[in-house]
Parts: structure tokens; C-alpha cells; sequence
């Protein structure tokens, strides 16, 4: 029997797609800057669906891409050619929601705003949040150890993990759900797969811990001259306040891209070079009070800052950073470098950028914005071909030598494979290719993307 045929037996007709049209929307990236054809999309209903969809691909020698939401910016979600790719999307279940303890089991095709919103009628919250919500996937955010705008808060997916339920290239399960912060029960494989980006094995369920829901919260944007300042604040907010829970950077640039593709007004009549916002909360207070005298006390001045209590002025406060992502996407394709460097570097990385990128490319457009509390930057720049990697390169290159990491939060997927061992060294990703070979000896689990595809 021909593959397509024993997937087509595994998941049945409907879910085994072939047809180039219905196979499109798997196989071009969130950015459209990578893409491939699959020899099929396959949507099992179930983990022991999976194990059968890998032991086929396994037997027949076909790399499997896995995919939840298909929003990754690294094109690890997409297939390079030939793979197959397997959605996670039917295994979106919500289980055994424990109210008491605050922990959840999910699908890993839930997706973050469905757990988000069964975490909150039961009184809790997740502790991971990103603009992507709707179509992220918690699998996908597992194996990407997503972070986003509440990591200073709450850590990211990784410290997030309880127990976990995943298959192995040879079809063999995995699963310890078990619902206990401590258990201390030899290695810690929740943690692994935890960054893995789909090349140790498909993560089928996720047991996550729950945070406090709190009852206050206020946003406030504020303006500065320059991204010194601006760090220089957030850094005071962030020692000074017990309520922060996000702090995030935007240029002024970064917001007329906003302000024109998302049709949204300015925070405040006055335009400065670089914008700081900071959200607070707290559940037993209102945090406002406590906040105004802080920007007080940061140098804010009334005409470039703008605070905001109720959901919708917060919410309108919010988008002006969080539409980044999309306003950037309706300029052209961008290429999207994920860096972090130490607090003090911040500002000389946001500075620097756009230097090294010219001098890479006198035509592209760099802007810059970022999760500043947790020293991430995104430095998203627009003008060279998709498979142009000078500006890449120059915008790596400079947070090494700022010694930061090649990628904060976005993983290395595909985008980066060439700067993994630069950024490790090569004792560490031996380390790494070690712990691939032993769990995938076959190699099936999504080929070229942390390793090059010849390696
Ligand atoms: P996909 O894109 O489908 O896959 C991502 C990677 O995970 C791929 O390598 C894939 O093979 C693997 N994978 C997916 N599911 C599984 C599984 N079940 N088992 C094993 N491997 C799997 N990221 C952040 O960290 N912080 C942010 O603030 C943030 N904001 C974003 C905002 C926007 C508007 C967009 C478009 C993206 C943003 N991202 C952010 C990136 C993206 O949302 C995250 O990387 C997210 O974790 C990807 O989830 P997904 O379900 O879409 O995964
Ligand atoms: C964000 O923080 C996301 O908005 C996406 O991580 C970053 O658009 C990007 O480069
Ligand atoms: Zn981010």
C-alpha cells in the first residue's frame, strides 16, 4: 500500500488532503517569506492517530512537518518539500479543568484564546499571552517555548508545563499528566520538548499550571526622546513597581506603520522618537495610583503620556504594539530577526540596528520594537528578497557581539540553522544532535529545521 493510501486509512478521506488548493493554506508561512509543497496534510483526530500517521512516514522515509496554528516567524510550521504535514487542529479539547488547583489539560491544537477563555470562567488565567491568540496553538507555543508580553510576570511556556502527552517518530507515546507542581522524577522531558520545534516528537496534550486572574489593571504609553530613556524607565518600573506585568518598547515609526494599516489614532497629540508601555494589575488593589506616581517619578511628561483603567481604553492602548506584527506584514514580506541582549545593551542593539542593516542593504527599512522587560527585540526589516540573508546576518552578527541570543522567542526554525552553533557553539549542538538522533533515529521530525537538512 502507497503512503497516501495508509494515511488516508488512519485519518480517513476528509482529513488526508492531496489537492494542491486544499494543501495552500498548510504550506506558506505566517510572514510568506518560506514556503514548500507537502505531499499531504494529515489531521488526526487523536494522539493514537499520530502515532500511526508517524510509524507510516517512519516505514516509508517521509520527514513530517508538525503544525498547530501555522503562526511560528522562523518557517519551521511549513514543509521545505515533499514532507508531510500534520496539523494539529482537531486535537483542540479542553479536559479536566481543575478549578481548585488552577491546572488545565488541553489539545495541542487548542488554541491560547480557547484556554484563555475556560481559564477565566473558572476565575484563573494562563500565563502566557501573545497577539497571536486566536490561531496560536498551545502545542505550537510548547514547542516553540513561546513567550510574549507577561514573561517578566509569569515566565514563558517552558515554566508554564505540568505534564505533557507526546509521540515519538517510531509511533511509541510518552505521557505524564499528573497534575503536581513537584515531581522530581528523573529528567525533566516536559522541558525539553520545550523549545523543540517538532524535531523530537508531536506534542498530542499539554497539563498547564493556571495564574491569578486579577481583578485591577491599568496601561499606560509613555514618550521619550530617545531609547536610552525609554530602558532607562522601563528598568526603574520593572525594580520599582510589584505590579508590572509588561513592559514593551515601539518606535515612533513602528507607529505611524500601526496608525495607517490598523486605523488607529496616536496615544497623544505630541509624537516622540521612542514609546514605553507598561501594564500593571493587581488583585487586591487598584494599581492606578501607584503607577501615576511612578511615570511621575520616571520623568513623563503630561503631553506624551496617556494611562488607561477600563478595558477599552487599555484594549486601544494595546493594539497601538501589539498590530505591529500585521502592519509590518502589509508593507511587503519582512524578515523578522527575534534577538535578545542583557538590559544594559538594549538600547545601543535598538540604536545600532538600523546602521548595520544599511550598511547591509542601503534600500531596507528597519523597525524595532520589543519586549524590553525580558531585553527582546524584534527587529523587523523590509525591502530585500525573501532568500537575501546580508541583513540577517548583520542583525545576528550585532547581538552576538552585544552577547545576546540569536533568537529571544521565535525559535531558530528554518531562518536561523546557520547561526545556531555560532550563538551555542559546537560542543553544545553536538549535545543537541545527540539528544535528536537518540529520540528520532530516523530523522523523519521536521528535517532541516534547528540542523541543516545535509547534516
Ligand atoms: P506553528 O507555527 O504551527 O509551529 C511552530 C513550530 O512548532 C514549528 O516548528 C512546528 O513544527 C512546531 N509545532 C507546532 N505544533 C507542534 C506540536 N503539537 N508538537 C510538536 N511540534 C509542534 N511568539 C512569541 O513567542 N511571543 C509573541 O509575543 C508572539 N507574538 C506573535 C504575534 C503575531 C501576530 C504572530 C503572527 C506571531 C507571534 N508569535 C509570538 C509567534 C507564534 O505565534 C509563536 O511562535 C507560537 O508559539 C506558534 O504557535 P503555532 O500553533 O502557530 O505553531
Ligand atoms: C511580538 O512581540 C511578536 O509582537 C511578533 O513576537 C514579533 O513581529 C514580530 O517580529
Ligand atoms: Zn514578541
Amino acid at each position: 500500500m502507497d503512503l497516501i493510501e495508509r494515511l488516508r486509512g488512519i485519518v480517513g478521506d476528509t482529513h488526508c488532503l492531496t489537492d494542491a488548493a486544499l494543501r495552500s493554506g498548510y504550506e506558506t508561512d505566517w510572514t510568506r517569506r518560506f514556503s514548500g509543497e507537502a505531499l499531504a496534510v494529515v489531521r488526526p483526530g487523536s494522539a493514537e492517530e499520530v502515532g500511526a500517521v508517524l510509524r507510516a512516514c517512519a516505514e516509508a522515509g517521509v520527514g513530517v512537518v508538525p503544525q498547530g496554528g501555522n503562526t511560528g516567524l522562523v518557517g519551521g510550521s511549513v514543509p521545505r518539500g515533499g514532507e508531510v504535514v500534520l496539523s494539529t487542529l482537531r486535537l483542540s479539547g479542553i479536559e479536566d479543568l481543575d478549578a481548585e488547583a488552577g491546572e488545565v489539560t488541553v489539545g495541542a491544537g487548542a488554541t491560547l484564546a480557547s484556554v484563555q477563555a475556560a481559564a477565566e470562567a473558572a476565575g484563573w488565567a494562563v500565563g502566557v499571552d501573545l497577539g497571536a491568540r486566536d490561531s496560536a496553538t498551545i502545542g505550537g507555543m510548547v514547542a516553540t517555548n513561546a513567550g510574549g508580553v507577561n514573561v517578566l510576570r509569569h515566565g514563558s511556556m517552558r515554566q508554564q508545563l505540568l505534564g505533557f502527552e507526546a509521540v515519538l517518530a517510531d509511533g511509541s507515546m510518552l505521557r505524564r499528566l499528573p497534575g503536581m507542581p513537584k515531581d522530581n522524577t528523573g529528567y525533566d522531558l516536559a522541558g525539553l520538548l520545550a523549545g523543540s520545534e517538532g524535531t523530537l516528537a508531536v506534542i498530542t496534550r499539554v497539563r498547564l499550571r493556571l495564574v491569578p486572574r486579577l481583578a485591577h489593571r491599568a496601561v499606560a504609553v509613555v514618550g521619550f526622546t530617545d531609547a536610552g530613556a525609554a530602558v532607562a524607565a522601563a528598568t526603574r518600573l520593572r525594580r520599582e513597581l510589584g505590579s508590572v506585568l509588561a513592559l514593551e518598547l515601539f518606535t515612533d515609526d513602528g507607529l505611524a506603520l500601526v496608525m495607517r494599516h490598523a486605523h488607529l489614532a496616536p496615544p497623544f497629540a505630541q509624537r516622540r522618537p521612542v514609546y514605553l508601555l507598561v501594564e500593571v494589575g493587581s488583585d487586591v488593589a487598584d494599581p492606578i495610583d501607584e503607577l501615576v506616581v511612578k511615570l511621575d517619578a520616571i520623568g513623563a511628561d503630561e503631553g506624551a503620556a496617556a494611562v488607561a483603567t477600563d478595558p477599552g481604553g487599555r484594549h486601544r492602548l494595546w493594539q497601538l504594539r501589539e498590530r505591529h506584527t500585521e502592519a509590518v506584514n502589509a508593507e511587503g514580506v519582512p524578515h523578522k530577526l527575534d534577538v535578545s541582549v542583557p538590559l544594559a545593551r538594549y538600547a545601543e542593539l535598538i540604536e545600532r540596528a538600523s546602521g548595520v542593516v544599511a550598511a547591509a542593504d542601503s534600500a531596507a527599512r528597519t523597525i524595532s520594537y520589543g519586549h524590553v522587560g525580558d531585553g527582546n527585540v524584534h527587529v523587523n526589516i523590509l525591502g530585500p528578497a525573501p532568500d537575501d540573508q546580508a541583513v540577517d546576518d548583520a542583525v545576528l552578527g550585532l547581538a552576538l557581539e552585544l552577547d545576546g541570543s540569536v533568537s529571544a522567542e521565535h525559535g531558530i526554525g528554518v531562518a536561523k540553522v546557520q547561526w545556531l552553533a555560532r550563538d551555542r557553539g559546537e560542543a553544545t549542538v553536538a549535545a543537541m544532535r545527540a539528544i535528536k538522533e537518540a529520540w528520532d533515529p530516523s530523522g523523519i521530525l521536521n528535517p532541516g529545521v534547528l540542523f541543516p537538512l545535509d547534516s
